[in-house]
């Protein structure tokens, strides 16, 4: 019947459920929404994305009187999906900036990864896990991995050892979801996990039908390295919203119309690249610091129609600042993010402000919780936050000419110097600034930052392979995922950078637009290679 298709959403409110809400609706069901503790104890089939913090979280569900709603939801044993917090949540308590006492349905203390274990907190990427149990909705996931973002993870033990369905490593052994009767909760983001993720939204929606049942033997696997294909989007002369790419960050075309390069539309190339297996798909609006993005509407138009066919993270970024309209309307950079999530975004990428922030933070030494990324770290959290730094190489005879770190650059410059700091730019490149990649890096790390995303103006639309010397550089100064970006012409350039470095990710454009190197050999060329990857 038409009522089996509706499904009830418990969305308090606190951040970005439109992916999870997209992928309901792409499989066929509606929504229901939350208002009420009954609309809870009504519910067929409850769904329960825990987005935000963890207090703040259970502070709505017990202002709200949702908490006991929801406990006798699950006490009665009904149809229940808990997704990432939607899992923590049903723990004891957290010490997600505690303790604090959680639901209280399955014993346990919900822990932050500990870095010290040589894990860049937060964990974020692909994972294939361990069956523990049968767990019905897991039945299709088989060896494939799955999406992870979180800093905080439960731990299976003898006391909630009946719940465990799955687990996944990462420094420890943790949770990977849990399973009694029909109440379910996974850590993973299966509304970001590709095919494999959908197959488990699909059989938690649709229990009774008839799926073949393949056999689980998957095991935990190691933290995949990720491949992220990355859109450059502008408007080009004619208005229109293109997908671009720049040499050296000149996106105009060498000849006498000097025109924007124009590679296709932004939408139809994302999607290609999710179904030819990209881990992730990056929108840069590269005007952004000129063009105000909530005036760019069709770059909203974009993602929204991006993220309801695209079931891996998005990230979106340019302009995310304070501004002030023509009618003296002022946004803040929160609201620019804010709308960039609601279009559909999961995280957000900070180039320019994050420069100015930075400079900030090192001349006064005090964290004023004021600038966009602090803002937007506090709100989202900080995996939902990217700076995005645009580097420049300048040589250097002797490290001691400037006051920002350098390295030891593999081949010597034009004048045989031996040395190069990494000098931030803003505003794409137009601008160089007092600051040195190293610096920014740290500095944006303690701001908040989740995660770096790390350009290089040199290498850029080049094909000669990332700057290994400066992703060492960044990788080895930050306990964040950096992912590495600019330069890529082959995909024995992305073996390099994951042998030679420790990225996390690695990015890249121009071959990907060019049809020169499908995202799937790359993905291949690493498999051969050992690295473990998502295929
Ligand atoms: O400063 O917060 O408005 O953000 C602007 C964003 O736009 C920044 O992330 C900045 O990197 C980006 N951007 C600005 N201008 C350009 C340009 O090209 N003129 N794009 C630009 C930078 C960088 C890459 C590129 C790789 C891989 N693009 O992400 O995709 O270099 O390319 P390749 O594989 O072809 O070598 P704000």
């Amino acid at each position: 019947s038409s009522d089996d298709s509706v499904v009830t959403l418990l969305d308090y409110g606190a951040g970005n459920v439109r992916s999870l809400r997209n992928a309901i609706r792409y499989l066929g069901c509606s929504i229901k929404d939350v208002q009420t503790p009954e609309d809870i104890l009504n519910a067929k089939r409850l769904l329960f994305p825990g987005v935000g913090a963890f207090a703040p979280a259970m502070e709505v569900l017990n202002n709200k009187g949702l908490a006991e709603a929801l406990c006798a939801y699950i006490e009665q044993d009904r149809p229940f999906l808990g997704i990432c917090l939607g899992l923590q949540l049903l723990f004891e308590s957290s010490e997600e900036n505690g303790p604090v006492k959680g639901l209280g349905l399955i014993p346990g203390v919900v822990g932050r990864f500990d870095s010290s274990s040589g894990c860049r907190v937060p964990h974020i990427g692909w994972n294939a896990i361990k069956i523990k149990k049968d767990s019905e909705i897991l039945d299709d996931i088989g060896s494939r991995h799955v999406y992870f973002v979180h800093s905080y993870r439960a731990i299976p033990s003898d006391v909630n050892n009946e719940w465990v369905s799955s687990t996944c490593n990462y420094g420890d052994e943790f949770i990977a979801s849990v399973r009694r009767g029909n109440v379910h909760a996974v850590q993973f983001h299966p509304e970001k996990s590709g095919e494999a993720g959908l197959s488990v939204l699909r059989r938690f929606l649709y229990p009774k039908s008839e799926l073949t049942k393949v056999p689980v033997q998957g095991n935990a696997s190691k933290l995949a390295k990720r491949v992220i294909a990355c859109l450059d989007v502008r408007g080009n002369d004619k208005g229109d919203l293109v997908v671009t790419k720049g040499d050296q960050y000149d996106v105009r075309e060498n000849n006498e119309e000097n025109e924007v390069r124009n590679l296709g539309k932004p939408v139809d190339l994302a999607e290609q690249y999710y179904k030819d297996g990209a881990d992730e798909v990056s929108f840069l609006n590269i005007t952004g610091f000129r063009d105000f993005p909530l005036g760019d509407l069709p770059m909203l138009q974009v993602l929204k129609f991006a993220s309801e066919n695209i079931f891996v993270p998005l990230t979106v970024g340019g302009g995310i600042r304070d501004f002030t309209d023509e009618n003296g309307r002022y946004y803040s950079s929160l609201e620019v993010a804010s709308e960039y999530f609601r279009s559909g975004a999961d995280k957000v990428s900070i180039g320019s402000d994050a420069v100015y922030a930075a400079e900030e933070y090192l001349k006064t030494k005090v964290k004023t919780g004021k600038s966009s990324l602090e803002q937007i770290s506090r709100i989202y959290g900080n995996q939902a936050v990217v700076v995005s730094i645009d580097p420049r190489r300048v040589y250097l005879k002797d490290p001691d000419d400037v006051e920002f770190k350098s390295v030891r650059v593999t081949e010597p410059g034009p004048n045989g110097e031996e040395f190069a700091w990494y000098q931030c730019t803003v505003k794409g490149g137009r601008e160089g600034r007092p600051i040195g990649a190293y610096e920014l890096a740290k500095a944006v790390e303690e701001l908040g930052a989740g995660e770096i995303l790390l350009n290089c103006i040199d290498c850029d639309g080049q094909g000669k392979g990332f700057d290994i010397d400066l992703v060492k550089f960044i990788a080895d100064a930050v306990n964040i995922p950096v992912i590495a970006s600019s330069g890529a012409g082959s995909a024995q350039h992305f073996s390099e950078v994951f042998s030679k470095t420790n990225a996390s990710a690695a990015l890249a454009a121009g071959i990907f637009h060019r049809k020169e190197v499908p995202i799937q050999s790359v993905k291949e060329h690493l498999l051969g290679e050992g690295v473990e990857v998502r295929m």
